[in-house]
Order: structure tokens, then C-alpha cells, then sequence
């Protein structure tokens, strides 16, 4: 028996592949395009098994669509900037771009491996200044039209390092390096005005049906919309401060009446002021800004308060005066930076409140109760009548809402207010990796932007990482340039931008990768958007959203004309493995045990005890890993992809385990002996069909097209798996089949295998490319299978027209029949009484009568004596 050799029809297929440009597209206004897309990888140095998965998703999907006549799309590249390449420069002493370089080299190998069929000529990597001129070209657009902008903005200080960290980079208060504590600073800082577009981005979800809901509601969740008010509270006591209102923003402005402290941001205008005068409150509004920029480590904080003695007028509630607190819970960020706190209906409120002997009065009351419920230490927050309100007594949501909207607006002291928890996004980083801001600072004229003409502003190669912070900061040359302006001395921008502004527009340039100008329209307006984009659920928010947000900027700069970029979403599972621990419990590589025939598994080495752990995802850190490289040699790619896509859904998680692919492999084979040594007489390629079939032919042919139209479905509809499936239950027929016919010569029959072969080769094209080509060239075909249309079913032969009748001979059941639905009854009997398990149980005796029931029964009635 031959054994498949996959390394060597791997490697012929993607050559041939590869000198045939089969991937290469071009645009083709004849035929209808479409755009798959996976999520680029960062060159971290391999391949791994998520990055198989997601690729293969495309691989698949691209394949189909080419054979459906679609002009496909599928590029791939390399988001190549970001913190990782400086820090293998920091601790390897190896130059970020040599260090990106030889990992997308390496990569790119490994993605060829795999056979998937890119069209490499659109390849682009974002560190490349090919990529990053129009980039900054892009930029300079949205500056002008106001989209751009810079203020100052609080970010994470590591003091130790002096340099600013990323969110992600504070651990527990701390910069993850130095392990110093960090403190807020305000620093002047480039941003995209994303918020302009905040209802916009938020109403279109709606019209993106082909996205995960998960996806959509997470995105709706992260724009955050609220509808209030912003209300005024007046001053009153003592008279110093400058401020003579304090403006807060509430959803629940219905709660008014039970207002009894307000609170103000640590990072309040007011607060600052306040804090000149008074040490101790200076001393809590820095212990507060310890805790960093990022929301959840405030979240996660004891709430805390500082009574600046500062008290403010009830709007509602004449001669009452609240407390004033400066709270390390209240966010500068949102709303208006101070809050109303209604601790009887608000559980932070409320603990609050028990912290610091402030009252608390109840203005909802729950369902059954009145005026005098007693709030304990659980705030109600649920719906119920409104007590000890004056005018809103007696009132439910929303009227109450409405009754003190219109209230405070006749009043002048409060407006509504829609709010959206979406910030601008800030995109300066101070990295040197990255692409540099294009703009140019002169004492004299301000910001001025690089001239056009000038871009792009290349990153300085000659760098020095031997002290922390940005290298381009401490550049002698780079950073001196002459005003474009004025002409006198002026310093370039140092900050770099957030590598997701490389990720935003990516797969626009992937239409016109080497146009002078960032899009070219006719191209654009051919490939976009992608109908396709498949990538992890981790992306599902920041790098959607922006990429969303980038297009409606470019739209509003003329680069475009849509707002979506990506119609269909698919959000892959994970791909899982066992876990290991030795005895002392560190973690263990799966290629490190070896299985013991009592069960379970040792350490190979040590002869040690081995733990086996949860099922988890695959993870550097948990050691459960199989590496891609090592599976593609000893199986080839088609065994792994295959592997990936029978096991579970696509948007599910599956589990790696060895067993399963050499269950795989073994399966491989078997395909491969079924078309390449078939067990009974194939047709000449190309013969005429014959006129007629057997019943043994007949059902192969139904089984055939049965399996064409399946497949089709499933391929459209991202249920690989069940094609998977499909195709076993194929090749199964044809084994069946093969077993019945033997070496028969039997015109019909050859022809219906013939046909199950080739469209079992055709079926599996997308699944297995490399091995589907190579059978489809032993089957006699000149032409490249990737190249050939997807099959039609005969709408005739996937009819369900067949019935099972149960055949019984004096009332016990002997045997079931297939036949045509509907076949006159002579002809059911006939066949019912020539079925073997019929003719043994008659045993020569005579029969009586014979009833057909259409459809269901026959039954055969015998003479009592033989
Ligand atoms: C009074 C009140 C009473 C509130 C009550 C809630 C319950 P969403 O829905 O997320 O928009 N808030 C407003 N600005 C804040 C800030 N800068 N930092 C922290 N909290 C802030 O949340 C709106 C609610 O969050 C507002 O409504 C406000 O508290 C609080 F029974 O006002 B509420
Ligand atoms: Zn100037």
C-alpha cells in the first residue's frame, strides 16, 4: 500500500502554486470580488497554533469562493511595530528592525509551508516606510481637518525609568520593569477624535448582521452611551474658591432628593485649586494619583474621601447643603469629572457614605414597601415608587426622570446630557518603535506639520537603548530640523503612534500596496470592504472600534466612501491542549512525558510522576503547546488543517491532542488509497455517462451529489466541521460501494465511480488543497484543480425518493427493503419476495397472499404446509 507522501506533494504543489501566481489577483470588473481577511500577525518569531487555525479559516473560505467564480482577495502581512522588537534590542542588543526582520522572515517561510494561498505580492509590513509615508501622509489629512489634535493628558509615569508606561506595563500600582510605584502626570499627548463619530459608531452595529452579537454588544457596551443630565450645584460655604458651581453628571437624576454628598475627582480643576491651600488634601490627591490612569486598577481601589469642608445648595431642597469630598473613585474622564452621591440607590455611594457618617435617605421605595423603608447595607437599585421627593411622590420610571428633567431645566440650573464612555483615543506612545508623528515643533510657529513632499520622516536607525525612555528623545541629530515654516531651529515630534493606528487601515492599503497615493480610489472602491475578516475574540473591541472609527475619518479626509470596513466577522475559538506538572509542579512540554501502560503519563527523562492538568488554551506560559513546525514535517499541512477543522466549530475552542491527528493522518491515507487505488474499475477520464445505472451505482451517484449539495452548505455557512463529516460519510459510500461491485466491469458503475472520486477530490479542495491536487492529477486531469469551478449537485439524485418498507413474513419481521417511493405494488412485492432474509424464511413454502401498505409494509402471508 502506498503511502501518501506529504512533504514531497506539499512542497510541488505550493511551487507550482507559487510559479502559476494561481493567487494573484487583479482587479476584474467583470467578475464579483471578495475580500478574506485574517487578522496579520506581529512578527514574534513563529507561528503557532492559533495563528494555523485562523489562517486555515481563511484558506478554506478563499478556496471556496475562487471555485464559486468570486475574484478573491487575500493578502497578508506583518504588524511589525510595537514594544517587543525594543525590548529584544534592550535585552538581546539585537536592532528592532533586524530583530522584525529576521522574525517575518522566518514566519513567512512557515506561512508557505502551509500551502496558503496568499497573494504574496501584497505582502507589507507596517515598519517598512513603504507602509508608514502614506501612513503619516493619512495622518497629516486628519490633523488638518481637526480629527488630530493634542492636549495634555494623564498618563502612567514610571520614575524610576522617567518614561511613560502603557497601561498593560503597571502591575499592581508599579512599572513592570522597575517595580517602582507609578504616579500620574499630565503630559501633552496626539489624539484621534474617535468620540465625534461616538453615535454614529454605536448606531451602526446595528447594520453589521454578519458580527458575532457578543462582538456588537461588547462594542456597544465600550461606546457607552448614557442618557442625564448635568446638574449645578451652587457653592455656598465657605466663600473662598473661585469655582462658584460644581457640575456633575448623573443618569439618575430622578434620586435627586436623596443627594447627600457630592464628590469631585482627584484631578478636578477644583481639586488642584483647593489642594494649594491645603497640605493634607495635596498629600491625598497624590497618594490617589499613585494608583494610575488605568480604570480598572481604580476600580479594583478602597474608595476613599477627602471632606474639603467645601459645601454646596441642594438644587431641589431649599436650605439644604451637601458635603463636599474630593474621591479617588470619581473619574476626571467622564462626565464632568464630580458626581452627586445618592447613597440609598448607589452600592459605591453607599459604602461610602457608611465610611464617613454621611446620611442616607430613600427616594425609591421597592415594590410592597413605602416611605419608611430603611436602607441597610445593600443600596436598592432596582425599580419601585419614589417617596420623600415632594413632586415626584408617587411617580415610577421614567416619569419621575422626565418631571425633574423638565424641573431643573425651567429652574436654569440643569440640562440633559447624552454621555458616552468612549474617550478620544490617545495615540502618541514615546517609543522609538513605531511610526514617527509628522509634525515639527517650533518655538516661533507652534505645530507645524512636515510638508507633504518631505514625507515620509524616516525612523533614525543609529539608536541607543542603553537608557531607559525614548531614544529619539535623546537622538543628536534626528530631532533638529529647521522650522518648514519660519526656517529657524525646531525639533521634530519624538512620540511615535499606538501600533493600532497601523492596524486601522491596514487592510485598505492590502488593495493598492504600492500606490503612490495612501488608497487608490478605483482600487479601494473594487476590494473594500472586506466581506470576510476572521481573528481572535481579543480584538473584539480596541482594534474593530478603531479600525471603524479610521475609516469614517478617512472618509470625511476623501480617501473612501464607505464607513464599514468588515462586513462578515468570525471570531475563532482557541485551540487547547492538556496540561502538565512535574512532581514539583512546574509545567511541563507535552513532547517532555511519555505515557506508562498502567495509564497516565512519566517524565521522560527523570522517570518522574506526572500531573495532567486542565484542558487549557495553548499558552508559552503553561508549556501546553505544540509547535506548528514540527506537526507540518512529520504530517504535512493538509493533516493539521484538517485536524483544525473537523474537530469543532469554528467560533469554538477545540482540543490538540496527538491522537487525533495521527487518527487524521491515518484518515489521509485512506482518502488517498480510495482515489489513487481504487477498489474497483474507474472509467477513462472523460467517457460519455452511461445510460444507465444499477441499483449499487445508483446509490453512489445519490450518495455523491448528496455530498456536493452538504458540503456547499457547510462551506457556506462556517460549518467546517460538518463538511468534514460530509466528506467521511463520502468516502465511506465509496468504500461500500467498492465492496459491492468488486471487479465487476459494469459501464454504469465504473462511470459512478469515476464521478464519486473526482467529486470527492473536488469537495475536499478546499480542505486538503495540496492533497486534492495531487490526486486530481492521477485522476488524468492537465489542469490545476485550484483553478476548476465548485461542482453542482443533480437536484434529481439528492430528492429523498427512496422509502425503507419493513418486509415481514407471517407477521415477523425477515428483512427491509429499499425502493422508490411509490412504486406500484407489484413491483414491491416482487422485490420483497427476491430479498434473501425473505426467500430463507418462506423455505419453499407457497405463498397465500401478499399485502403492500405504499411506503411502509409488506406482508407476505405463507400456506401453513409446505
Ligand atoms: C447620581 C446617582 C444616583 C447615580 C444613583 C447612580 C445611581 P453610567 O450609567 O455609566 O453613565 N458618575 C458620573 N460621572 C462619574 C465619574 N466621573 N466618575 C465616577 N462615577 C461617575 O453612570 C452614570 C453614573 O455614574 C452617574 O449617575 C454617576 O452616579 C456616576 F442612585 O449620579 B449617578
Ligand atoms: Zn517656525
Amino acid at each position: 500500500m502506498a503511502r501518501y507522501n506529504a512533504r514531497e506533494t506539499e512542497a510541488k504543489w505550493q511551487a507550482i502554486w507559487d510559479e502559476r501566481k494561481t493567487f494573484a489577483v487583479e482587479i476584474d470588473p467583470d467578475r464579483p470580488k471578495y475580500y478574506v481577511l485574517e487578522m496579520y500577525p506581529y512578527p514574534s518569531g513563529r507561528i503557532h497554533m492559533g495563528h494555523v487555525r485562523n489562517y486555515t479559516l481563511g484558506d478554506v473560505l478563499t478556496r471556496f469562493k475562487r471555485a464559486q467564480g468570486f475574484n478573491v482577495l487575500h493578502p497578508m502581512g506583518w504588524d511589525a511595530f510595537g514594544l517587543p522588537a525594543e525590548n529584544a534590542a534592550i535585552e538581546q542588543g539585537i536592532h528592532p528592525s533586524r530583530w522584525t526582520h529576521d522574525n517575518i522572515a522566518n514566519m513567512r517561510h512557515e506561512l508557505r509551508s502551509m500551502g496558503f494561498s496568499y497573494d504574496w505580492a501584497r505582502e507589507l509590513a507596517t515598519c517598512d516606510p513603504e507602509y508608514y509615508h502614506p501612513q503619516q501622509a493619512l495622518f497629516l489629512d486628519m490633523l488638518e481637518a481637526g480629527l488630530a489634535y493634542r492636549r495634555e493628558s494623564l498618563v502612567n509615569w514610571d520614575p524610576a525609568e522617567n518614561t511613560v508606561l502603557a497601561n498593560e506595563q503597571v502591575i499592581d500600582g508599579r512599572g513592570w520593569r522597575s517595580g517602582a510605584l507609578v504616579e500620574q502626570r499630565t503630559l501633552a499627548q496626539w489624539f484621534f477624535k474617535i468620540t465625534a463619530f461616538a453615535e454614529d459608531l454605536l448606531g451602526e452595529l446595528t447594520s453589521l448582521d454578519r458580527w458575532p452579537d457578543r462582538v456588537r454588544t461588547m462594542q456597544a457596551n465600550w461606546i457607552g452611551r448614557s442618557e442625564g443630565m448635568t446638574i449645578d450645584f451652587d457653592v455656598v460655604a465657605p466663600p473662598g474658591p473661585d469655582s462658584k458651581k460644581i457640575s456633575v453628571f448623573t443618569t439618575r437624576h430622578d434620586t435627586l432628593f436623596g443627594a447627600t454628598f457630592c464628590a469631585i475627582s482627584p484631578n478636578h480643576p477644583l481639586a488642584t485649586e483647593m489642594a494649594r491651600e491645603n497640605a493634607e488634601l495635596a498629600e491625598f490627591i497624590a497618594a490617589c494619583k499613585r494608583l494610575g490612569t488605568s480604570e480598572e486598577a481604580i476600580e479594583k481601589a478602597e474608595k476613599v474621601g477627602f471632606d474639603t469642608g467645601l459645601c454646596v445648595q441642594h438644587p431641589t431642597r431649599s436650605g439644604v447643603h451637601l458635603p463636599v469630598y474630593v474621591a479617588n473613585f470619581v473619574l476626571m474622564e467622564y462626565g464632568t469629572g464630580a458626581i452627586f452621591g445618592c447613597p440609598a440607590h448607589d452600592q459605591r455611594d453607599l459604602d461610602f457614605a457608611r465610611k464617613y457618617a454621611i446620611d442616607v435617605i430613600t427616594v425609591v421605595a421597592p415594590p410592597g414597601h413605602a416611605a419608611d423603608y430603611v436602607i441597610g447595607n445593600e443600596a436598592y437599585t432596582g425599580e419601585g415608587i419614589h417617596v420623600n421627593s415632594e413632586f415626584l411622590d408617587g411617580l415610577d420610571i421614567p416619569a419621575p426622570k422626565i418631571a425633574m428633567a423638565k424641573h431643573l431645566e425651567a429652574q436654569g440650573n440643569g440640562v440633559r446630557k447624552v454621555n458616552f464612555r468612549l474617550r478620544d483615543w490617545g495615540v502618541s506612545r514615546q517609543r522609538y518603535w513605531g511610526c514617527p508623528i509628522p509634525v515639527i515643533h517650533c518655538g516661533a510657529c507652534g505645530i507645524v506639520p512636515v510638508p507633504k513632499q518631505n514625507l515620509p520622516v524616516i525612523l533614525p536607525d543609529e539608536v541607543d537603548f542603553s537608557e531607559p525612555g525614548n531614544p529619539l528623545d535623546r537622538h543628536p541629530t534626528w530631532r533638529h530640523v529647521k522650522c518648514p515654516a519660519c526656517g529657524s531651529s525646531a525639533t521634530r515630534e519624538t512620540d511615535t503612534l499606538d501600533t493600532f493606528v497601523d492596524s486601522s487601515w491596514y487592510f485598505a492599503r492590502f488593495a493598492c500596496p504600492n500606490a503612490e497615493v495612501p488608497l487608490d480610489p478605483a482600487a479601494v472602491a473594487y476590494w473594500l470592504p472586506v466581506d470576510q475578516y476572521i481573528g481572535g475574540i481579543e480584538h473584539a473591541i480596541l482594534h474593530l472600534l478603531y479600525s471603524r472609527f479610521f475609516m469614517r475619518a478617512l472618509k470625511e479626509c476623501g480617501h473612501v466612501d464607505f464607513v464599514e470596513p468588515f462586513s462578515g466577522l468570525l471570531t475563532q475559538g482557541m485551540v487547547c491542549h492538556e496540561t502538565y506538572r512535574d512532581e514539583n509542579g512546574r509545567w511541563l512540554y507535552p513532547e517532555e512525558i511519555v505515557p506508562v501502560e498502567a495509564g497516565g503519563f512519566v517524565h521522560g527523562e527523570t522517570g518522574g510522576p506526572v500531573t495532567v492538568g486542565r484542558i487549557e488554551s495553548m499558552s508559552k506560559s503553561r508549556k501546553n503547546v505544540v509547535d506548528p513546525g514540527l506537526i507540518i514535517d512529520k504530517y504535512g499541512a493538509d493533516t493539521a488543517r484538517w485536524f483544525m477543522l473537523s474537530d469543532s466549530p469554528p467560533e469554538r475552542d477545540l482540543e490538540w491532542s496527538d491522537t487525533g491527528v495521527q487518527g487524521v493522518w491515518r484518515y489521509v491515507n485512506r482518502l488517498w488509497r480510495i482515489i489513487t487505488e481504487p477498489g474497483s474499475p474507474v472509467a477513462e477520464i472523460g467517457s460519455p455517462k452511461a445510460p444507465e445505472f444499477g441499483g449499487v451505482a445508483m446509490k453512489l451517484r445519490r450518495s455523491t451529489h448528496r455530498a456536493i449539495a452538504d458540503v456547499t452548505t457547510y462551506l457556506d455557512d462556517f460549518q467546517y466541521n460538518r463538511a468534514v463529516a460530509t466528506v467521511h460519510e463520502l468516502s465511506n459510500a465509496i468504500l461500500e460501494f467498492t465492496a459491492a461491485i468488486g471487479d465487476k466491469t459494469e459501464a454504469g458503475a465504473a462511470w459512478a465511480h469515476r464521478e464519486s472520486l473526482e467529486m470527492l477530490t473536488r469537495l475536499i479542495s478546499p480542505l486538503l488543497p495540496h492533497l486534492a491536487e495531487e490526486a486530481w492529477q492521477k485522476l488524468g486531469h492537465e489542469h490545476l484543480l485550484a483553478d476548476a469551478p465548485w461542482p453542482s449537485h443533480e437536484a434529481a439524485l439528492v430528492i429523498e425518493d427512496s422509502v425503507t418498507v419493513a418486509v415481514q413474513v407471517n407477521g415477523k419481521l425477515r428483512a427491509t427493503l429499499d425502493i422508490a417511493r411509490d412504486s406500484v405494488d407489484t413491483e414491491v412485492e416482487a422485490a420483497a419476495l427476491a430479498l434473501p432474509g425473505v426467500q430463507k424464511a418462506m423455505d419453499g413454502r407457497v405463498v397465500r397472499k401478499v399485502i403492500v401498505v405504499a411506503n411502509r409494509i409488506v406482508n407476505i402471508v405463507l400456506d401453513k404446509a409446505a
